[in-house]
């Protein structure tokens, strides 16, 4: 069962120019956006250019991270997979 608000989301458009390589392997997965609501890390682990995981921390030390996710019937969705509070 997915919440109303997994429905709606959007993911940060993934940019490649502003991403940058964390696991050597010489694709820039890893894209990271400060915006005045908070901090977006957009991934793209399977290189096609677009987001396909997405972590966002608000500006109190909540976050939410977002898959993307294919059903069997091939329609991709996003959905959440985790949110909580970062420890201080
Ligand atoms: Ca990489
Ligand atoms: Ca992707």
């Amino acid at each position: 069962m997915w919440l109303p608000d997994e429905l709606v989301f959007e993911p940060a458009e993934f940019d490649a120019g502003h991403a940058v390589d964390t696991d050597g392997d010489g694709l820039a997965e890893t894209m990271v956006v400060q915006g005045d609501d908070g901090l977006t890390v957009a991934y793209d682990l399977d290189g096609d250019g677009h987001t396909d995981y997405q972590v966002e921390f608000d500006p109190t030390g909540g976050y939410r991270s977002w898959e993307l996710h294919t059903g069997a019937d091939g329609a991709a969705a996003w959905r959440l997979t985790d949110r909580g509070t970062v420890a201080e």
